[in-house]
């Protein structure tokens, strides 16, 4: 038996984790991200929206939503830009292991949709440039996935 999460509109409740750090590049996968949710049937009524300084603080209230019970899926939308000093890679690093560890601790597929690049240039064609836009293909994963868990035996 094979067990695969297709595309079909999902039931449920969907919130967006979205950092106001580099909110420039940010806003545009918040944008990707409804997008993506509402071409698939995800009314605007069962989108939440969540903004939080920057991707450090996302993995906390990830898991704290995830744990509510209230949401299909977490989608989280972050850019992390390198810069002169080794802080982007706590930030990164923290971000991805957190965003990881939410979604292992709350049982809900918590979505990494946090950029972590070497340029700005690098972060705009992800956003939505020459890249595709990251923030509307982490919610067709989340769609794939709160699917596949429909599916699953139990
Ligand atoms: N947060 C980001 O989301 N992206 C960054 O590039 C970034 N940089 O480079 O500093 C960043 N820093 C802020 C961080 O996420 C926290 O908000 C802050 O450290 C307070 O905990």
């Amino acid at each position: 038996m094979l067990y695969e999460g297709d595309f079909s509109s999902p039931a449920g409740r969907f919130v967006l984790i979205a950092a106001r750090f580099n909110a420039f590049v940010v806003d545009q996968l918040t944008a990707g991200a409804i997008d993506a949710l509402k071409r698939h049937g995800v009314t605007d009524d069962r989108i939440d929206i969540v903004r939080v300084p920057g991707s450090y603080e996302i993995p906390l209230i990830a898991q704290k939503l995830g744990k509510t019970g209230k949401y299909a899926a977490v989608i989280c939308l972050g850019c992390v830009i390198r810069g002169d000093t080794d802080h982007y890679d706590h930030v990164a690093g923290a971000a991805t292991s957190g965003i990881a560890n939410a979604s292992l601790n709350c049982g809900v597929p918590v979505i990494f949709g946090v950029l972590t690049c070497e340029t700005l240039e690098q972060a705009i064609h992800r956003a939505g440039a020459k890249a595709g836009n990251k923030g509307f293909e982490a919610a067709v994963c989340a769609i794939e996935m709160v699917n596949l868990i429909k599916k699953l035996p139990a």
